[in-house]
């Protein structure tokens, strides 16, 4: 019989929304139809009908089938989808599904702050922590680099206190720190633009510590991250030797200039090597070191700090100034200095983020500082750069995919989103290449067994990829209204919670079987007890079918898994189990968006 032919059955172990499309992914080789049912919480049947046999799904690596019960919209609990002898994971169907998630989602930021207590009133006590890092003083690594370059060092210490630990390092990178507090930004540009009224993360509504003092809480928490990256730019009048030109080619020999690297900023700021893990950031007692400065870091705080100027001015006019004389000093700073790269100084102790390519870190800085100032200097730059109106093309490259060294995408966002910025020809054309990219997108997700809008590469990161597809299908949704576009959201987020070949959530706390053991120095409960586990609404890397740095992705590949399957939830995964604001901005982005106009 069939019975024996289904080998699992893959869902959203979170729930859906009363009106969004519920689908599970069936395992199972057979031909032909299945019968489904789905029970609630009693057994009662609620419903019942057949699967779709998929066939093979390649990113999964087995046959599947899909089950169809959209026409479910009754509020409840517990329901499970029943194939055969096989059951699904527990789920809800109801209107504020996504409300606990776009807030625990959210909450990583303070989690991951640096420099000040993580306070039991705010968090519980399992989370709460000492300050760390405070103040967090640094000059730079040097005068010779680890591999012996002499290129001086440089003759300050700067104060780069607060901002947000990248991820379970404590390390703070400019570029990796830039695209995620854009993003929270973004968030708040669209939804409080929208309707102030109804806007979820305004003042007191969040647990931090800044909550009353009159700006919403959605800006305090981009603010600590914006604080530390504005302290990462060099002093005025700062005579440094810096390489300029690409010299991958001889690490070992670089040459420098000495330039006036006034307005330049520092590339990151990390230990001076790994610690242990588990190592509760208070606890660190590492050097911390800054790298030199590097153009991409310059053009990646001229970007946001750009956007700075633009959100925060109701707010604070003040420091919107301070934002914009920033970005404009960074920005010319990047025009005199185009060509400074990002090498490693420091052998370990933190991440390299090195980008050969900075087109689009010159257009993405052009097109904020012109849609903040709409001045034409800014217009003329972006305008002649190849990224001009760019969006994610969804082919098989991934072209103008969102990611820490590609940010192309988020200046045209952006521009998407100051529409009067452009004339109606551009808009018109940008309008186009996101629907077109966003209709590329869904392709995918009706060739994949479990309907993600994602047949690409899965490297480090992964879920972070995924949940950026999201905000640009959400773009294509704002564009068109069409309601398949926000569905990809949807499929987006059904994967991440679970309807994936391991049925792994992989976010903390949410499902049946979240995500417990990541990549974390101070959540590190899996391997010493005394310390908390994840908290709820962080996000695992996920599948990496492409880079195996560390043993236990080596053992998965050696086994050649197939991309969705390419991932363990254990705490010495780093390349698969880590969590990073990066990853967690984006999906807070989309737990928000697909919880608008639902829920305040
Ligand atoms: O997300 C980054 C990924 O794209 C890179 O391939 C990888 C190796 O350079 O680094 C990832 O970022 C890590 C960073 O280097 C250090 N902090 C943790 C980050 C997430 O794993």
């Amino acid at each position: 019989g069939e019975r024996a032919a289904v080998e699992a059955i893959h869902l959203n172990q979170h729930g859906f929304a009363p009106d969004a499309e519920k689908r599970a992914t069936v395992v199972s080789d057979s031909k032909r139809a299945l019968a489904w049912r789905l029970v609630d919480q009693n057994g009662e049947s609620v419903a019942q009908g057949e699967t779709a046999p998929f066939g093979y799904s390649r990113n999964a690596g087995h046959s599947v089938h899909i089950a169809d019960f959209s026409g479910v919209a009754a509020e409840g609990e517990g329901y499970r989808l029943a194939v055969g002898s096989a059951q699904s994971a527990p789920f809800a169907i109801s209107t504020r599904i996504y409300r606990p998630l776009k807030f625990d989602a959210l909450a990583f930021f303070y989690h991951q702050r640096s420099g000040i207590e993580i306070s039991a009133d705010l968090v519980g006590a399992e989370w709460a922590r000492p300050a760390a890092h405070a103040p967090d003083l640094a000059t730079c690594y040097g005068p010779k680099d680890f591999r012996g370059n002499d290129w001086g060092g440089c003759p300050y210490t700067l104060d780069v206190s607060k901002g947000w630990y990248d991820a379970g390092d404590h390390g703070k990178y400019v570029v990796n720190g830039g695209i995620a507090v854009w993003t929270l930004l973004n968030y708040f540009e669209r939804a409080y633009g929208r309707d102030p009224a109804r806007f979820a993360f305004g003042d007191g509504a969040l647990a931090v510590p800044e909550a009353g003092n009159g700006v919403p809480d959605l800006l305090d928490e981009a603010r600590w991250q914006l604080d530390f990256m504005l302290a990462m730019q060099v002093p005025d009048g700062a005579a440094l030797k810096l390489p300029r030109g690409d010299q991958f080619d001889r690490l070992d020999n670089l040459s420098f200039s000495e330039v006036d690297a006034s307005g330049l900023v520092h590339h990151k700021m990390h230990d001076e090597h790994w610690t242990a893990l588990p190592t509760p950031p208070h606890l660190d007692t590492e050097k911390r070191y800054l790298s030199y400065p590097s153009t991409a870091a310059t053009l990646n705080l001229a970007a946001v700090t750009a956007q700075c100027a633009r959100v925060f001015r109701p707010f604070d006019a003040a420091y919107a100034d301070r934002c914009l004389e920033a970005a404009i000093k960074a920005y010319d700073a990047a025009l005199r200095l185009p060509d400074i790269l990002a090498y490693d100084v420091l052998e370990g102790g933190g991440g390299a983020y090195g980008d050969r390519n900075l087109a689009d870190e010159f257009y993405w800085a052009a097109a904020e500082l012109f849609a903040t100032t709409g001045e034409a200097r800014y217009r003329e730059d972006m305008a002649a750069l190849p990224h001009y109106l760019a969006a994610p093309r969804g082919d098989a490259n991934a072209t103008n995919d969102i990611f820490w060294n590609s940010v192309q995408t988020l200046g045209s966002l952006t521009l998407l989103a100051a529409p009067d910025r452009l004339e109606a020809k551009q808009l018109e054309r940008l309008r186009k290449a996101f629907v077109k990219g966003a209709d590329a997108y869904l392709a995918q997700a009706a060739k994949d067994g479990y309907g993600v809008p994602f047949d690409r590469s899965y490297n480090w990161g992964s879920n972070g990829d995924m949940a950026n597809r999201g905000i640009v299908l959400a773009a294509a949704y704002d564009i068109t209204g069409e309601e398949k576009y926000r569905q990809g959201v949807v499929a987006i987020m059904d994967y991440l919670l679970g309807r994936n070949p391991l049925g792994q959530s992989y976010i903390s706390g949410y499902g049946e079987n979240p995500m417990k053991a990541p990549h974390h120095r101070f959540w590190a409960k899996a391997v010493d007890p005394s310390l908390p586990g994840p908290p709820p609404g962080a996000l695992a890397g996920g599948p990496n079918a492409a880079s195996a740095p560390e043993e236990v992705a080596r053992r998965l590949h050696d086994g050649s898994c197939a991309p969705q399957t390419c991932y363990a939830d254990e705490t010495e995964a780093y390349s698969l189990n880590e969590v990073a604001i990066n990853w967690n901005a984006p999906l807070f982005w989309i737990a928000a968006f697909l919880d608008e106009g639902r829920t305040s």
